[in-house]
């Protein structure tokens, strides 16, 4: 909304410069009055800008200004109108003795511009600041800005934040930490336990890594592996945390990061542990957190506006059943599932798999979904994402800067890391789906929302070439906008 205001300010200038250059023209009281002046938002007005044409006596002499405005304030029954300054361009900034209405504003305008010495007379414009939030590291998300990565959710916030929406992210579940606890609610712990041959290979609680099968609570305990018969070793990642973050960090708190949709309330799903999760368990999540039945888990009391699943195959593999009918489910529900398009640099859509059928990875072959490549700060293709024909849309997803936690194995203190991957760009569409649906009359469905999305798409800056990632990079601003004019 602000950038109407710097617009008319061109054009008040614009037209005070034509009037200058015609020093005969007759006195036109409408062009020198600029009533657009008084569009900024305010209620009352009592500041203007006069300026007097070079070389007449109200520019000179004071005593002469101060006669001009006395004339317009008697003539509109005000005491006077106090001079306060010159500005630095010789313009006169003058306040009247109480508020005016718009109405009085106006007749005032028109009054003062009547006098052949006055070149323009406007309102004293309030400008705002597009929101920019203070928290402390805010200048180091790229990603939300206007830059060539950026996704425009600073503009996006002058008109919606995501209050009243839901997003369930669907990952290694959470680690507290002071700059996300509060925009929590809810969440499940979907990992169940495994088989007693698995559990003889493995241990009872390999991959839950927290002692016990499925549960209320879905704190992460860590991801970390150092068993490598198992799956890759390394250390715990606290990826929920991160995405989670990206989606909704508390915004605003001098602290830390901004979230993509700053109002919007995460639902934590855990489905990841020890190397990985098992696609039966993340059907059921998927299940819950749109609101479904699960058999022996009580209803999620927070049904989700939008599904966030920054996971997939770690190799191409056609979308198992359980997926697809999850999906859909969470489709006719109402939630908007969106998923990370993966990290292999290959086609999410073609690839083959080791028989050699072209099956891409899931999730982004699973149908429905809205599938999310990444792009780096430039604005280029991020040289990890996986792309193709499945790839709906596109957001950054190199050097993301989020919450996590310091811990190597189990959690210790809290901490922000900058990560990069296809995950990392999912919460991102998944924060702007939030923005959506918030100020959305009726709430958009899946195909309405995927729509929507590539068609206020911003161009790449760097086009992706042989490896397209969509229509675009996602833009909050013209989404919400959108949105709005539905
Ligand atoms: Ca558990
Ligand atoms: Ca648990
Ligand atoms: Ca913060």
């Amino acid at each position: 909304m602000g950038n109407r205001h710097p617009r008319s300010n061109a054009l008040s200038l614009a037209t005070a410069l034509v009037l200058g250059a015609c020093a005969f023209a007759p006195a036109y009281a409408g062009g020198k009055a600029n009533l657009a002046s008084l569009e900024d938002g305010s209620r009352s007005f009592g500041r203007f800008v006069v300026t007097y044409r070079s070389g007449t006596a109200p520019r000179r002499d004071a005593a002469a200004l101060e006669r001009s405005l006395g004339n317009a304030a008697s003539a509109l029954g005000l005491n006077t109108l106090q001079r306060l300054r010159r500005t630095a361009t010789g313009s006169d900034v003058v306040v009247s003795p109480r508020p005016l209405s718009r109405a009085e504003a106006t007749a005032l305008l028109h009054t003062i511009a009547a006098d052949p010495n006055v070149e323009s007379v406007e309102n004293d414009m309030r400008m705002v600041p597009y929101w920019t939030p203070n928290d402390s590291r805010f200048r180091e998300q790229f990603g939300f800005g206007s830059g060539a990565g950026g996704i425009r959710a600073t503009t996006a916030w002058d008109l919606a934040r995501g209050a009243g929406t839901v997003v369930a992210v669907i990952d290694t579940g959470i680690a507290s930490h002071s700059d996300l606890n509060g925009n929590l609610v809810g969440g499940y712990d979907f990992i169940s336990a495994l088989s007693g041959a698995e559990a003889q290979q493995f241990g009872a609680f390999f991959i839950a890594a927290d002692g016990n099968a499925r549960d209320a609570n879905p704190a992460d305990p860590g991801d970390w592996n150092d068993n490598p018969n198992a799956c890759r070793t390394g250390n715990s990642s606290w990826h929920g945390t991160h995405v989670a973050g990206t989606v909704a960090a508390v915004t605003n708190n001098a602290k830390g990061v901004a979230g993509t949709a700053p109002a919007a309330k995460v639902v934590p799903v855990r489905v990841l542990g020890r190397c990985g999760g098992f696609s039966s368990d993340i059907a059921d999540a998927i299940t819950w957190a749109s609101g479904g039945a699960v058999p022996g888990v009580p209803a999620n009391p927070n049904p989700a506006d939008v599904i966030n699943m920054s996971l997939g195959g770690s190799a191409p593999g056609a979308c198992p059943q359980s997926y697809k009918n999850a999906i859909v489910g969470a489709a006719q529900r109402g939630s908007i599932v969106i998923v990370a398009a993966g990290n292999d640099d290959a086609n999410a859509s073609t690839a083959v798999n080791s028989d050699g059928q072209p099956v891409g990875y899931t999730m982004t072959n699973c149908g429905t979904v809205i599938s999310v490549g990444a792009t780096t700060s430039s604005g280029g293709r991020s040289s990890f994402s996986n792309f193709g024909p499945g790839v709906d849309i596109a957001a950054p997803g190199s050097g993301i800067l989020s919450t996590v936690n310091n811990g190597l194995r189990g959690p210790t203190t809290e901490a922000y890391k900058a990560y990069d991957g296809t995950s990392m760009a999912t919460p991102h569409v998944a924060g702007v789906a939030a923005l959506v649906q918030s100020v959305a009359r009726t709430p958009l469905t899946q195909e309405q929302m995927r729509t929507l999305l590539k068609n206020t798409a911003r161009a790449f800056p760097v086009s992706p070439g042989a490896k397209p990632i969509g229509a675009g990079i996602v833009n909050a601003d013209a989404a919400v906008k959108a949105a709005k004019a539905l």
